[in-house]
């Protein structure tokens, strides 16, 4: 199978909820869907998340331009990966150019698992499975966000994760004892700080929320992620498990960084798609941690359903809403399907939102 064309295009994928964060707030999700025609008349496809609008026209002209040189050579993902390695060997492949190639890596899989009639999954040696996922849900604003955990446990969800970084370490202990008092002591709850603190200001949070008793389940990039010295001494002061690696670049990070963190959630396409997810999780495995996934609920799905040590599925959908068949959340649990990725963009969706 070879490569007849790449192409990407941008789109404002519409959100059911808003997510915001200690660092920003986004409405809707900046997209770029991704499809690889090949020469045997399937086309595989992803999506990559831009983080900012900003992201879309460079990602989009950055595939489309890398379209040229890959035509007419293997699709295989190993061998994409190992032309591209060499072409950005000079320049690198952190930022957009990780992502770019994170995004045909996925797209690659997808024609891959198409071709021969199979979940992707299947294509790393596995079934699909029913996978134990938890609602992440964004900033929770006492006295304004309780439909949405009413929400949540409405649909079966038996973890929820919520985002804080208020003023004071008092106003996310309360907002805490709201979650845990709606959800009961038997669910799991966590928190992501996304990076909002140093390590002092992070451990006193941590050890507050540790003493009002709310029992966390992880506690999320509490200092920056490339802040390993503040990760040891955060870990060396607190009992709640630490979880960091959706801000880890390719492999490498992940081997610079697993022996300072309790639980990995590596993201599809920082980590390079599934060709560095699957390094990533094996590190994570030797290092007995193990290992949940950010984003991407369809390829992470099939990513989870082929890792060991696997944790625990984020759902945050943020590409459901132009599907023809979004994937679903059933009591508490998502499974892959196929072909490929099981995805189908519904065009009349796409066409609504596409960003020129
Ligand atoms: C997150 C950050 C930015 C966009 C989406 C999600 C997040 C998470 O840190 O873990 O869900
Ligand atoms: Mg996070």
């Amino acid at each position: 199978m070879r490569i007849a064309q790449i192409r990407a295009r941008a789109v404002m994928a519409p959100l059911a909820i808003p997510i915001t964060t200690a660092q920003a707030s986004i409405t809707a999700a900046p997209l770029v869907l991704v499809e690889v025609e090949t020469d045997q008349g399937v086309t595989g496809t992803s999506y990559i998340f831009g983080y900012t609008p900003l992201m879309l026209k460079p990602l989009v002209q950055f595939l489309t331009d890398l379209s040229e040189g890959l035509t007419g050579t293997s699709a295989l993902p190993a061998d994409v990966a190992h032309h591209t390695e060499t072409q950005f060997r000079l320049l690198g492949r952190h930022g957009m150019v990780g992502m770019a190639l994170a995004g045909l890596d996925l797209a690659l899989w997808d024609a891959q698992g198409k071709a021969a009639g199979l979940p992707v999954c299947a294509l790393f040696g596995a079934t699909p499975r029913p996978l134990p996922c938890y609602d992440s849900q964004g900033l929770f604003v006492p006295g304004r966000d309780e439909g949405l955990i009413e929400a949540s446990l409405a649909r079966g969800f038996q973890a929820i994760k919520v985002k804080l970084g208020f003023p004071t370490v008092a106003e996310d202990v309360a907002a805490l004892r709201v979650v845990r008092d709606m959800i009961g002591p038997e669910r799991r709850l966590m928190l992501d700080y996304n990076q909002a603190f140093d390590a002092p200001e992070a451990t006193a949070r941590i050890r507050a929320i540790e003493e009002a008793g709310l029992n966390l389940t992880w506690v999320e990039e509490p200092v920056p992620a490339e802040d390993l010295a503040g990760y040891r001494r955060i870990r060396a002061a607190v009992s709640t498990p630490i979880q960091s690696g959706e801000n880890w670049w390719h492999p490498a990070d992940a081997a610079r960084m697993i022996a300072d963190t309790d639980y990995a959630m590596p993201d599809l396409i920082k980590i390079g798609g599934f060709t560095g997810w699957f390094h990533a999780a094996a590190m994570a495995e030797a290092a007995g941690v193990p290992v949940s996934s950010h984003l991407f609920v369809e390829a992470s799905a099939h990513a989870l359903a082929a890792t060991p040590n696997a944790h625990l599925l984020e759902w945050l959908d943020i590409a459901g809403g132009l599907m023809s068949e979004p994937y679903a959340v059933e009591d508490g649990y998502v499974t892959a399907r196929g072909p490929g990725l099981g995805i189908t963009w519904d065009d009349e969706k796409v066409a609504h939102h596409l960003v020129r």
